[in-house]
């Protein structure tokens, strides 16, 4: 049994966290939290260790380094992403494998810099990068591993997850605390694109604001028009009401919608991680590296065969 920490206790993600803890049979030993609404360990573990203080969560930590029995084995972080790059260098120093949220962190400068901690340690931090382990994807991946390898699919990617106006409020609103919605959300299916379709050969951003961004990307094996949005108004008309997300990939005229299935894709990560099998830096590095480029691209003008057909 593995035991674990959790960073970032009181938020929206947590909770998955802790239920693939418990689901994969370890143990939540300590909890930390600058927010005290945390009753959901309760569920899990009420016995585990809580604190709302950093200082305090870090001697409590180093204090079961000298118990082999109370050690920390990993440290998840599920803090705002401007925080993960120095929660993932704490739990490293601690002795620990550390399981992060995306985007591990915003440059693949701060990748490598994390990179030497790990030389440093002798620790690893993976991330989550769960569309990688989601049913269609994996079909979609095997059905392009299958094609000839000269084939370059004509792809149209609509990602949208409509948020309220409390999203603008929160952290996730502010660019130096997510960096923007297309690294806070985008960030999966750039990673997806990649894991599916091969290396990145180019990127043109066409359109960009705190609601939505759109552009083309050329992989490998792949021509993409992709568009992101968190505004409820671009749902599709079929959608609107009924559900809050609307997730879909063509491929070649043929359309798999990937809203759901979601909810246990944080157990099979974990589930993997502890198999050895995790998404360390370099596998993260192409993401991260999308989302810098994107973030700093000067707008362009689409020509009519790269053009989303929601940009308008
Ligand atoms: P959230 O705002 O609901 O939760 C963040 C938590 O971190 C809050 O409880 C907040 O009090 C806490 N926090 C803030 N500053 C802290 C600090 N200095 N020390 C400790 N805790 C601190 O956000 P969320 O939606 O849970 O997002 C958390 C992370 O998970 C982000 O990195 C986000 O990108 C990621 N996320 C991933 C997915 C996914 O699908 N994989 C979904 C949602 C969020
Ligand atoms: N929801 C909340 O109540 N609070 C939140 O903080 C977020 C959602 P989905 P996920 O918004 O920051 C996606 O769109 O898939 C509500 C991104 N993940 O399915 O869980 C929401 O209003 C994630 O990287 O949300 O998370 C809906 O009612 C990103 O950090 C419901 O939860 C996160 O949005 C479900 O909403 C975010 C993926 O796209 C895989």
């Amino acid at each position: 049994m593995k035991y674990f920490a959790l960073i970032g206790a009181a938020g929206y993600i947590a909770p998955r966290h802790m239920k693939a803890i418990k689901e994969t049979g370890n143990h939540l030993a300590m909890a930390y939290d600058i927010n005290d609404s945390v009753g959901i360990i309760d569920s899990i573990s009420p016995e585990s260790e809580f604190y709302t203080e950093f200082e305090r969560f870090l001697e409590s930590a180093w204090q079961r380094k000298r118990d082999p029995y109370t050690a920390l084995d990993y440290v998840s972080v599920c803090s705002p992403n401007h925080l993960h790059h120095a929660h993932i260098a704490a739990g490293l120093r601690l002795g620990c494998n550390v399981i992060c949220e995306k985007p591990l962190v915003p440059t693949t400068a701060l990748l490598d810099e994390l990179q030497k901690v790990e030389q440093e340690t002798g620790r690893h931090v993976f991330n989550i990068l769960q569309l990688r382990h989601h049913p269609a994807i994996r079909e979609l991946k095997e059905r392009v591993a299958g094609a000839p390898s000269d084939n370059k699919y004509d792809v149209e990617l609509t990602y949208i997850t409509s948020r309220g106006k409390w999203y603008h409020e929160s952290w996730k609103g502010d660019p130096r605390k997510s960096f923007g919605v297309a690294t806070n959300i985008g960030v999966h299916f750039f990673d997806m694109l990649h894991y599916v379709f091969g290396d990145l050969e180019r990127i043109a951003v066409h359109y960009l604001d705190e609601r939505r961004a759109a552009g083309y990307l050329e992989y490998r094996k792949a021509r993409v028009r992709w568009f992101l949005s968190i505004d409820s108004n671009d749902l599709p008309t079929g959608v609107q009401g009924k559900q809050p997300t609307y997730r879909s990939i063509i491929c070649e005229g043929r359309e798999i919608e990937f809203s759901g299935g979601f909810t246990d894709l944080h157990t099979v990560s974990f589930q993997e991680i502890l198999a050895g099998r995790g998404f360390g830096i370099d596998s993260a590095r192409h993401c991260i590296e999308t989302v810098d480029v994107i973030r700093n691209a000067s707008l362009e003008f689409p020509s009519r065969n790269e053009a989303h057909p929601c940009l308008k």
